[in-house]
């Protein structure tokens, strides 16, 4: 399929270290998924769901002790230590390859070794980027055809550059105690081991989208970021793009495909998804900064998606969508997760592949789900009924707002739009967010998680602040504004006051009415917050005292917050960007 040396002396390395006794690439026919489908079905590793409900649709299931990213066993892999920083495992990248290839060796053995290559974003984008990965894997194969971009035409691009990722995944035993997620970024080399689990081996998402490829952009003056991009049309027609980043369990996919409400729908307002999870964004010839969503299709967590929280996602997954981990209707073939409606089905195999008792489900015990907390979907983009028009487009879409955004029951205002840039990446390293009754662990523990990429950054994330400033110094005043929102400001009983979902809509309009200099501001110690009369409330009932009350900025809370970014910011010693030590100190002052 290539004559690229690069690529083929790669993969005759490969060969060698994995002996697989059949080598097939992947060329992006249809007709030769379709008969990777039915193998997995023969084989048992997937299950066709009812054609008439769900076409091309197919259910898989991952061992128990392989349900999600194992950020424990996630390595960056420098030659310094001090490259990977404080907030990544590290080790030493000889050292590494041995353990890894030690592990690998000879493990196709009596299997197939799969060759996807696959462009992040477009082919041919200048925005996109290569990868090729080998699995052993047809449900990784399956997977990767929907989230990129796979085929022969990968390849055609790539010509005989060397500007690519090598990915290796290899299945091995499905070990946890010898599982490893490894990053080299010096080398653009990514290697997965003993796990079949999505997060980990799909490794054109997390591993290559944004850990190599957050190396990538600070080395070449770029950024790669876990944001979705969405599109929000006003009645004139005309499209603004925000990119926004959260932490995981704050609805980032909701906010990506929201519905506005019934009333700024009959204005005229629409929002266009382009992406759910990642960024990558760089400086267009007008100076301004542009992002396209390099995957092509949406891993989305299952359990809670239904119509009213996010029909666009739901809708996304009725047809040629690979489940995961989800449960398995008998009576009609088809699948059901927690959340989805409340019919518990009576007949239906759990998430383990064992018979499920309905009658013994309980709500606060998680080991009676039939569909695991952390099941998925993996769906092509082009279902989404609000896909943008841009999603196909290499050129990117210009950002004007970049928003952050946690769980935090008391501290952050509804809204609020940062000084300037750098303050608006001081908001960003101090992004936190607080720990549900879903997660295990306390409750309402604040977690940092600067940009939402804490695990995710692919050096140190000292620098990775530095580079930000740095984009902000060039883009200068065609950079886009930067605010927070925290749609879960708490009652005294702990009950959300924001209504949240589509309402949403109402805070993006203000923000980008700021955007626009349309909207008028409060100058608080931490940024600017809405006048409440500037948020449109018609339509809904909630009262403007109330919204008053979730635009407050308690200065005792906020000092209290303080003292604990300081606490925060001792993690990144001399790597901390003065300018951000600054920023808390003026915050401090004002707080006084
Ligand atoms: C994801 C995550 O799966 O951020 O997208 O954990
Ligand atoms: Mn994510």
């Amino acid at each position: 399929m290539t004559e690229n040396k690069t690529v083929l002396k790669w993969l005759d390395e490969m060969k060698a270290l994995l002996t697989p006794d059949e080598v097939i690439w992947i060329d992006g026919s249809e007709a030769q998924l379709d008969t990777l489908r039915r193998e997995a079905v023969e084989t048992g590793e997937m299950i066709k769901l009812n054609e008439e409900k769900l076409p091309g649709c197919y259910l898989h299931r991952t061992k128990p002790n392989d349900v999600a990213r194992v950020e424990d066993r996630t390595f960056i892999c420098t030659t310094k230590e001090e490259d990977a920083g404080p907030t990544n495992h590290w080790c030493d990248p000889k050292e590494m390859y041995e353990r890894l290839y030690n592990i690998a060796r000879g493990t196709y053995k009596g299997r197939t070794m799969y060759i996807i290559p696959y462009s992040m974003g477009p082919i041919g984008s200048p925005l996109a980027k290569i990868g090729i990965e080998v699995t052993d894997s047809i449900y990784v194969v399956l997977n990767m055809a929907i989230m990129t971009r796979v085929g022969k035409k990968v390849l055609d691009v790539l010509g005989d550059s060397d500007d690519w990722v090598r990915g290796l995944h290899a299945k091995c035993d499905v070990d946890p105690e010898n599982r490893y997620i490894c990053q080299f970024p010096e080398d653009n080399t990514i290697i997965s081991v003993n796990s079949a689990y999505g997060g980990n081996v799909l490794l054109g998402k997390k591993c290559f989208a944004l850990r190599i490829a957050s190396y990538q952009g600070w080395k070449e003056g770029w950024m790669a970021e876990h944001m979705l991009i969405l599109g929000i049309q006003n009645p004139k027609g005309e499209i603004k793009y925000v990119a926004a980043a959260f932490p995981s369990a704050c609805g980032k996919t909701n906010l990506a495909m929201m519905i506005p409400p019934q009333y700024l729908r009959d204005k005229g307002y629409k929002v266009w998804t382009v992406g759910d999870d990642i960024a990558w964004m760089r400086i267009g010839k007008d100076g301004r900064l542009y992002a396209i969503n390099p995957e092509n299709g949406f891993f989305g967590v299952a359990p809670g998606t239904n119509a009213h929280s996010n029909y666009n996602a739901l809708a996304s997954t009725r047809k040629n969508t690979i489940f995961t981990n989800v449960a398995l209707n008998l009576d009609d073939n088809t699948v059901w997760w927690e959340g989805l409606n409340k019919d518990l089905p009576q007949n239906a195999i759990d998430w383990k592949g064992n018979k499920w008792d309905a009658s013994k489900f309980d709500k606060a015990d998680k080991s009676t789900y039939a569909a695991h907390p952390n099941s998925r979907f993996t769906a092509p983009a082009v279902n989404c009924p609000c896909i943008s028009d841009e999603f196909n487009k290499g050129e990117g879409v210009p950002i004007s707002a970049i928003i952050f955004g946690g769980r935090r029951a008391k501290c952050a205002p509804l809204v609020y739009q940062s000084k300037d840039w750098v303050n608006g990446v001081f908001v960003g390293s101090t992004m936190a967010s607080e720990t549900t009754a879903a997660a295990a662990g306390a409750v309402g523990v604040v977690r940092r998680d600067p940009m939402a990429m804490l695990p995710f950054c692919g050096y140190n994330m000292g620098d990775y602040f530095q580079h930000w400033l740095d984009m902000g110094k060039k883009l200068g005043d065609k950079a886009p504004k930067i605010f927070n929102v925290n749609w879960f400001r708490t009652d005294d009983e702990g009950n959300f006051i924001w209504p949240g979902f589509g309402d949403n809509c109402r805070v993006i309009n203000w923000i980008i009415d700021r955007c626009e200099g349309k909207a008028d501001a409060v100058e608080t110690p931490i940024g600017f917050v809405p006048k409440a009369e500037d948020i449109d409330l018609t339509d809904l009932d909630f009262d403007i005292e109330t919204l008053k009350s979730i635009l407050k900025v308690d200065k005792d809370v906020w000092s209290k917050e303080a003292d604990e970014i300081e606490e925060h910011y001792k993690k990144f010693g001399d790597k901390l960007p003065t300018e951000l030590r600054e920023q808390l100190n003026s915050l401090k002052n004002a707080l006084k």
